[in-house]
């Protein structure tokens, strides 16, 4: 089956006992069970659950992975994955992270003794070259947010299996519909599904795609052990969500081209990162990794931070925001928003200046869109 026609079936057969054409929302903590050892596959939720199995279920699908495991944060996935590690251990990470992750690597894994280290994102050979034989994983978010570049996953990955080491890919800003890092050579694939997947701004979540067995039942351990899950509600809402991913992301990614193509010629702003644009570096790259550009552009305003304060505050249809991947246009300003966790020098060193400017483009017509960003940048 297709993309789109998996994103609504994949891993939900109409209820056996109502018929039910909508998987149910399986509200319940607990399931009784017939005797001792004897259940109907289902003991505990924290444990398993059938609605979040679903939606693992589909997530696999889209993502081409045997596994799917769900979480109650992108950041709850990333831990699951930072727990297979043990002190001494080594992350090499491409340097243009999402800001909590970067928190996450510093503030959380560093004290326990896991040690990563920051390589340009797009330099391939940097990667390869900072592998010890403490190295475990690679750690690339590609488009990286929130400079929106790419990291070669198919090289980075032949490059790190000649060491043993594993990649682990955040597909967050792409969604599966645009890339699948699986069918690329990585290893682990993840996602904030608070984004794109669930596509509607109301839900905190996370998941990850292998197809590394050994390394399921590893994450699946720690699901359980560490307990960061998603409830029955949640999981619902993403199922629902990601239906319609494919539609949503095709009109995300044509009001993207639009508002890049606009402000790549507007006299205030000073440069516009989006990798659909044939001046982006990464563009070669995109076209041949990737099945489409995305939905978020970020551009570099001329002027300093005052410019930028008056134009955000006369925003009307976008909504200064911190998130990304729902229907609605949001603008988030990262030095102080989404990255301010990052301190300003690393920040400034890496691109993130103060003048940088972060769109998720919606869904809406894209001439309220444009007339929005024209009538706040006048
Ligand atoms: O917020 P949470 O669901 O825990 O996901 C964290 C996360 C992980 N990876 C990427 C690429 C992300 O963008 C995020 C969350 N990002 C934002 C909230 C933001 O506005 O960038």
């Amino acid at each position: 089956m297709e993309f789109a026609t998996r994103a609504i079936h994949a891993g939900q057969e109409p209820d056996p006992s109502t018929g039910a054409t909508i998987f149910p929302i399986y509200q319940t903590s607990t399931y009784t069970q017939s005797g001792l050892g004897e259940n109907k596959g289902f003991e505990y939720s924290r444990s398993g659950n059938p609605t979040r199995a679903a939606l693992e279920s589909c997530l696999a699908s889209l993502e081409s992975a045997r596994f799917g495991l769900a979480f109650a944060s992108g950041l709850a996935a990333e831990s699951c994955i930072l727990s297979t590690l043990r002190p001494g251990d080594q992350i090499v990470a491409g340097d243009d992270l999402y800001g909590g992750t970067y928190r996450l690597f510093e503030r959380v894994a560093r004290p326990l003794g896991i040690e990563t280290v920051y390589v340009p994102a797009r330099d391939v050979a940097a990667y390869a070259a900072a592998i010890t034989e403490r190295t475990k994983y690679i750690w690339a978010e590609t488009p990286t947010n929130p400079l929106l570049t790419l990291v070669d996953i198919a090289a980075v990955a032949t490059a790190a299996h000649a060491h043993g080491v594993k990649v682990v890919v955040d597909n967050t800003f792409a969604s599966p519909y645009f890339q699948r890092p699986l069918e690329l050579g990585a290893d682990i694939v993840f996602h904030s599904t608070t984004k794109y997947i669930n596509g509607h701004s109301d839900v905190i979540g996370g998941a990850l795609m292998t197809n590394d067995e050994p390394l399921y039942e590893a994450l699946k351990f720690y699901q359980n052990a560490a307990g960061g899950v998603p409830g029955a509600f949640d999981s619902w809402l993403v199922l629902r969500g990601v239906k319609t991913l494919a539609v949503r992301m095709r009109q995300h990614q044509e009001n993207a081209i639009a508002l890049a193509l606009f402000l790549s010629e507007h006299p205030k702003v000073r440069k516009v990162y989006y990798p659909g644009l044939p001046s982006h570096p990464d563009y070669e790259l995109a076209r041949r990794q990737m099945h489409g550009f995305g939905g978020m552009v970020s551009f570099d305003m001329k002027g300093g931070l005052s410019a930028v304060k008056k134009v955000v505050k006369r925003l009307h249809i976008f909504a200064l925001a911190e998130s990304l991947g729902g229907i609605e246009s949001l603008c988030c300003h990262p030095a102080t928003m989404t990255h301010a966790s990052i301190p300003a020098a690393v920040r400034e060193a890496r691109g993130v200046t103060d003048t940088l400017l972060r769109l998720s483009v919606g869904i809406e017509d894209v001439r309220d869109l444009i007339a929005d960003i024209t009538q706040a940048l006048e």
